[in-house]
């Protein structure tokens, strides 16, 4: 079993009978929504939001029974994928280009449990690139307040094209480098007109498990 799919078969063990839950994105989160669909064929009744639509696909073709976000007060848990995860459990996610439905399921749950596999684990967040979204309006405008923090923001591209989020946003990856205060920055950066959102999880996740290569996985609350 790879690591991924460790943290992910650990994690899917918290969901409880009738829970709501919420559904994670990229190849991580994909191992969670794999064994929760098991577990809902083994006879676990749940029902599932989903961060993006890829995730909410999945649901579908492997019959996880999804319930709408207007007929719900709150998700229980969420199960995530993180691209770098702090020793606070402080987050950069948004590899995947789902981050604003991601923090929106992050918000509004009970318990969030980030599934990483090792070499997600650092000191301090910032050397991957800091995805930020942007709405495709006057975006050359944005993109100039964000270099005024001292980065070079790239459009993101998908297949020769600029990538489009769920949204029909535009995805910017900022390298700031080391992270002093995520905090700071995740306001600052939200604070710009043409922001949407940024993928810095600060205090949002309330469990982190991780996957080793020697078939270690723990679970830290
Ligand atoms: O886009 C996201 O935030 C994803 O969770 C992502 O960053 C983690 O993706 P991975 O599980 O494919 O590494």
């Amino acid at each position: 079993m790879n690591t991924k799919q460790l943290a992910a078969e650990k994690a899917v063990e918290s969901i409880e009978e009738g829970m709501i839950v919420g559904l994670g994105t990229g190849s991580t989160a994909y191992f969670a929504i794999r064994r929760i669909a098991e577990r809902v064929k083994e006879g676990l009744s749940i029902r599932a939001v989903a961060s993006s639509q890829h995730s909410e696909d999945l649901a579908r073709e492997w019959g996880i029974p999804l319930v709408a976000f207007d007929e719900i007060e709150a998700i229980d848990v969420t199960i995530d994928g993180a691209d770098e995860a702090d020793g606070e459990a402080n987050l950069i996610k948004g590899g995947g280009g789902a981050l604003l439905r991601e923090k929106i399921l992050a918000h509004h749950s009970r318990r969030m449990i980030v599934i990483v596999d090792e070499s997600k684990r650092v000191e301090r967040l910032g050397a991957f690139p800091l995805p930020v979204e942007i709405v495709p309006f006057a975006e050359n405008l944005t993109l100039r307040s964000l270099k005024e923090l001292g980065v070079e923001p790239q459009l993101r591209m998908k297949e020769g094209v600029l990538f489009r989020t769920d949204n029909g946003n535009l995805i910017a990856d900022c390298r700031f480098g080391s992270i002093d205060d995520a905090a700071q920055l995740e306001r600052r950066l939200n604070l710009i007109p043409g922001v949407v959102e940024n993928g810095l999880f600060v205090r949002m996740a309330h469990t982190v498990v991780t996957g080793y290569g020697d078939g270690r996985v723990t679970m830290q609350d």
